[in-house]
């Protein structure tokens, strides 16, 4: 896997991004977006929790295998100020938070940090908060939707990597799925071979760092300290993309629960089969446009 760190920006215009990174969907990292609205001034986990502290929030557990998804069922219930408090103790945490929908709850939020202009669109009200431990990993995913994101770090620094949702298949993506059998950090390239041919980026997002996460971009998260951030999405700006989003979130991902209620760990193993089969179909088609080019390389011209 070759890594290159994502690209870094410090002022920019609603048009350069539109030009340089949102139309040929290529990730940044902006710095400075909060510098203008109260969120950048005010927002920390104190802050946070002074507004939000009385209120019942779903909690995930990573250590719970069968978690880490919007569409489990939430491991724990507790007051966000609870939660807080696991966030600040100096110990080893795996509880996270994500999909955050603090807008409904505290809607005075949102004059703080209201949709950054870059990505302004329908889906410019949905803003979500996400709170993680340090040493919490977000595993690899695309979101469902296939949205364009627009991640903001408020406390905390977390690192990102990012992959190409052209290399989905090498990836060895699970079918009617949006997640991934590979484990980044300690990558086996006996069993998923694929993988040596993924490319990857990566950058370490401080408080005030926005990260643009193109439609279907691969990512994978790691909290390098106790933070949070919040996203907002733009719809996606292909038809292939809007279309496949709709899919997984109405079709394939309904079905998919329903195959796992019913099969179980055979369904898992048929998609593990299946994903493991088209990436090797893949690997097979380099490595014969490969030798093609060598067999041009030794004609003579
Ligand atoms: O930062 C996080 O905890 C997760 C963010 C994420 O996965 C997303 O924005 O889709």
């Amino acid at each position: 896997m070759k890594t290159i760190p994502v690209e870094v920006v410090k002022k920019i215009s609603d048009r350069e991004f539109d030009q340089f990174y949102l139309k040929p969907q290529k990730p940044v990292v902006l710095k400075g977006l909060t510098d203008e609205t109260s969120a950048g001034k005010k927002w920390n986990i104190d802050y946070i929790n002074h507004v939000c502290g009385d209120v019942m929030v779903d909690v995930y557990d990573n250590a719970n295998p069968n978690s880490a998804s919007a569409f489990t069922t939430p491991d724990l219930k507790m007051k966000f100020g609870d939660y807080v408090n696991t966030l600040l103790r100096d110990e080893p945490s795996t509880l996270r938070m994500f999909l955050f929908n603090m807008f409904a709850v505290r809607p005075a939020l949102r004059k703080d940090f209201p949709c950054p202009s870059i990505i302004k669109g329908i889906m410019g009200r949905a803003g979500f908060m996400f709170f993680g431990a340090k040493g919490v990993n977000v595993r690899i995913h695309q979101d469902m939707d296939m949205s364009n994101v627009i991640l903001t770090q408020f406390y905390g620094r977390k690192k990102v990597v990012l992959v190409s949702p052209n290399y989905s298949r090498l990836l060895y993506k699970l079918p009617y799925n949006t997640h991934s059998l590979v484990d980044l950090d300690h990558p086996d390239y006996e069993k998923y071979p694929g993988l040596r041919h993924v490319p990857t980026m990566e950058c370490i997002l401080e408080p005030g760092d926005s990260l643009f996460i193109p439609s279907g971009y691969w990512h994978y998260i790691t909290y390098l300290e106790s933070g949070f951030s919040v996203s907002y999405r733009k719809i996606a700006q292909t038809l292939d993309f809007q279309l496949l989003g709709f899919l997984s979130l109405c079709i394939y991902m309904p079905f998919d629960k329903m195959m796992n209620k019913l099969l179980g760990k055979i369904w898992l193993h048929t998609k593990e089969d299946l994903a493991v089969r088209r990436a090797n179909r893949d690997l097979h088609k380099m490595r014969q446009h490969r030798r093609q080019l060598d067999l041009r390389d030794l004609l003579p011209h």
